[in-house]
């Protein structure tokens, strides 16, 4: 069969991201189809998904959803009608069945498949459209392909997860050029699944909630790759890199093996690390570490459900900025149990974390198959069915939201390390501007303070 697999995202903020699903779906898919991938991001406006359909007649189209929305109560963006102009190209100029898969896709599958009038959705791995495909081709029955949603049925259930998710990259895909010149950045996964039950995250639901680690020598095997490529960055999408330090550890120490000299950046829990973890992962490239803490008052972070309290915050804060690290930490005001009192808390705690960059969301969204949906929906704020494609942020009992977004923006003031929300379109163009002028990397290092 032929196989046109189209990658939606077309954000540019923070800077333009590699599709690095398609790598995977592309991988798992058996060398009797033939696949192209269209990525919009390299492109102005949808025509070129009509003339890319037109000139590879796919048998089957895949589309990619990964933001939603940009999570930004203060500049909120949706792209839900960006998908249905798409959708409607797409069934303008093809009879091919349309299959929706993606981490957007994921937790708003039903709703996406409604809205799209999908034919096929994959909720969680997409290596199983390999599945698909075959099925279809030799028009067997398609029960019990995990995660599989047909036009009008309900029930999707990704188990099993796959064991093993083997990556190839190809240099020479026609979308990695794109990414080499806007930034230079590639990104790659060490691990799938999230242990962590925090009240407002969708990751166990996108990844499931058992770990699974990639053998560390094929990780070192693709960053070599990406090095090889021309590759100036690369970012590791885990949800927290360190959520196995043993695992992480031994991915460093691969890199250093396999020569790998490039930069890199990831995500982490700022539990408290072993000694020397930050300078074993800085001697094997790691620049910049981007702590997901949400919080610096520690009965707000137990409401959250994270699983590290401000002491260890501090901890692993100093630790990553002796090993010589670039750090950010990221926070989510307006969580359940936020206070006036916590919202100060939390300020007057970021003035004791030195040379950083901070990230900071005003207002939690509420996901589908979250604990927030169920506390929200206790609460009345919403109905248990509700949908919540459209962004609907929660909102705490004891504080005026507004209030305290005024507060927030009055303490970062002009300062340029305290970034709030998303950052809007204009720091989308700054970066832009740099990248064109050959810089690489994510850049926030240049707003530590
Ligand atoms: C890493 C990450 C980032 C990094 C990316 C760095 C980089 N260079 O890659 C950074 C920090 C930059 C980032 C930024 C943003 N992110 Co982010 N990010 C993630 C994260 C943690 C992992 C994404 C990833 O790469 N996964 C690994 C790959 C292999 O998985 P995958 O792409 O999902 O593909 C698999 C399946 O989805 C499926 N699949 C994919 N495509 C297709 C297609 C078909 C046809 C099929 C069948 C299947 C299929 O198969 C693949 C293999 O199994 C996810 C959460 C998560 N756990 O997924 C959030 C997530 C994708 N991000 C999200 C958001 C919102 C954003 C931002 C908009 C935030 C902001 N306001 O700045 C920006 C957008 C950036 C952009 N330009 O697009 C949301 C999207 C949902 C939503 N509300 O819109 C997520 C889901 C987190 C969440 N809140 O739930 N992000």
């Amino acid at each position: 069969m032929k196989v046109l697999l189209v990658s939606a995202n077309r954000l540019t903020s923070p800077h333009p991201v590699y599709p690095l699903g398609l790598d995977y779906v592309c991988q798992a898919i058996s060398a009797n189809h033939q696949v192209e991938i269209l990525d919009m991001n390299l492109f102005e406006d949808d025509r070129a998904l009509k003339g890319g359909i037109d000139d590879f007649q796919p048998d089957i189209i895949g589309l990619s959803i990964r933001n939603i929305d940009n999570i930004d109560i203060t500049d909120p963006k949706s792209f839900t009608g960006y998908y249905v102009q798409l959708a409607k190209v797409i069934r303008a100029c093809s009879k091919a069945p349309l299959v929706l898969g993606g981490s957007g896709f994921t937790i708003f599958a039903h709703e996406l498949m409604n809205i799209l009038k999908a034919d096929y959705g994959i909720i969680g791995e997409g290596e199983r459209l390999s599945l698909l495909l075959d099925r279809l081709e030799k028009q067997k029955d398609l029960s019990g392909i995990p995660g599989l949603i047909i036009k009008g049925s309900k029930n999707a259930i990704p188990d099993p997860w796959c064991k093993a998710f083997p990556r190839v990259f190809h240099a020479d895909s026609s979308h990695v050029d794109f990414y080499l010149k806007k930034g230079g950045m590639l990104n790659i996964q060490t691990k799938r699944g999230c242990l962590f039950r925090c009240v407002y995250c969708t990751y166990p639901h996108i990844e499931g909630k058992n770990l699974r680690l990639a053998p560390p020598h094929e990780v070192a095997e693709t960053a070599v790759r990406f090095q090889k490529a021309g590759a100036k960055y690369f970012f590791v999408t885990d949800s927290a890199f360190n959520v196995d330090y043993l695992h992480s550890i031994q991915v460093a120490m691969a890199f250093q093996k396999a020569g790998v000299s490039i930069p890199w950046g990831a995500f982490f829990a700022p539990t408290k690390p072993p000694e020397d973890y930050f300078k074993i992962l800085a001697d094997s490239g790691l620049t910049h570490v981007e702590f997901g803490t949400e919080s610096l008052c520690d009965p707000v972070l137990a409401n959250y459900r994270k699983p590290f309290k401000t002491a260890d915050v501090f901890q692993a804060h100093h630790k990553a900025v002796d090993a010589g690290l670039y750090v950010a930490h990221y926070f989510i005001f307006g969580g359940p149990g936020e206070t006036d009192d916590s919202v100060t808390e939390t300020l007057s705690n970021i003035d004791k974390l030195n040379k950083t960059v901070l990230f900071l969301f005003c207002g939690m969204r509420i996901y589908p198959y979250t604990a927030l949906q169920e506390i929200a929906a206790k609460e009345g704020q919403i109905k248990k069915t509700q949908n919540l494609l459209e962004p609907v942020f929660y909102r705490p009992l004891a504080i005026d939201m507004d209030k305290a977004v005024d507060l927030i923006m009055k303490k970062a003031g002009s300062r340029p390390n305290w970034i709030i929300g998303a950052g809007g379109d204009k720091a989308a163009l700054t970066l832009s501007k740099i990248y064109d002028r050959g810089f690489s990397g994510p850049l926030w290092e240049f707003l530590i303070r």
